[in-house]
């Protein structure tokens, strides 16, 4: 099978390192490939650099249509509704696949993401999923997104110290790391702190070589229908659903 790995900004070096994370769990046999637009924003804080990702998301997909399946590698799960119905294979976010086996590895778990403008996305995800009851707070490390592609910025001790103040203050059992760019810190983040740390990038390859395994496919008799021919006009003339 082949997965098609989106990271929905436009940050090269970052996709370089998903795409590490990804093939790093991916199955004998599962190929994939760790793909960014060449235009939005160079990361993604807040709802206001999330809206102008998604055209870029939907326009990879597009790019891409006979993947077996597709994770969306920004932990707001950028534009994931969308990207369903732009295709019938699964799609799978970083925080939703995250969130969901954190709760199957602990009773409680503590996202640490990156400023605090991301925090707002990410619990309401957390409701959306149905799953707020099971975290027990999202933190900030105020570490900016493009810190974590800096050597010598302090990016991961700051998310260490968060991680330590989650488990003394919030009794949290797990920690999922809410950003894609943290992706090649879980590993040793676990071994330091000695409890289950989770990178979403690995957890949504896993999940959507299952859905695969299953042969399941997105529905589309509802929310996930492709969407209607009709005719964008302007910048999005481009992105017209066509039949
Ligand atoms: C991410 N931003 O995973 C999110 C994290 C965040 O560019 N990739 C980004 O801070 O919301």
């Amino acid at each position: 099978m082949r997965i098609l790995v989106v990271n929905p900004n436009t940050t090269a070096s970052m996709t370089h390192k998903i795409g590490a994370a990804a093939r790093a769990v991916a199955s004998d046999g599962t190929e994939i490939t760790a793909v960014n637009p060449d235009f939005g924003p160079p990361s993604i804080e807040g709802f206001f650099d999330e809206a102008f990702s998604v055209p870029g998301l939907i326009d990879a997909i597009g790019r891409d249509r006979v993947a077996d399946a597709y994770v969306v590698a920004c932990f707001d799960d950028t534009g994931l509704e969308a990207a369903r119905c732009a295709t019938h294979a699964p799609v799978v976010g970083i925080g939703e696949a995250a969130f969901h086996i954190a709760t199957l590895v602990a009773g409680r778990f503590s996202v640490i993401t990156t400023l605090s403008r991301s925090v707002a996305a990410i619990e309401h995800n957390l409701l959306r999923y149905g799953l707020a009851t099971r975290c027990a707070r999202v933190r900030a490390s105020e570490v900016p997104v493009l810190d974590l592609e800096a050597p010598g910025s302090g990016a991961r001790q700051r998310v260490s110290d968060e991680i330590r103040a989650a488990l003394r203050e919030d009794r949290a059992e797990a920690i999922v790391l809410g950003c894609a760019g943290m992706a090649d810190l879980a590993t040793a983040l676990a071994q330091e702190h000695g409890v289950p740390v989770l990178d979403g990038v690995a957890c949504a390859v896993k999940l959507a070589e299952s859905l695969v395994a299953l042969g399941l496919k997105t529905s589309k008799c509802g929310g996930y229908a492709p969407p209607r021919t009709k005719s964008f006009t302007g910048l999005f003339a481009r992105f017209s659903p066509e039949i």
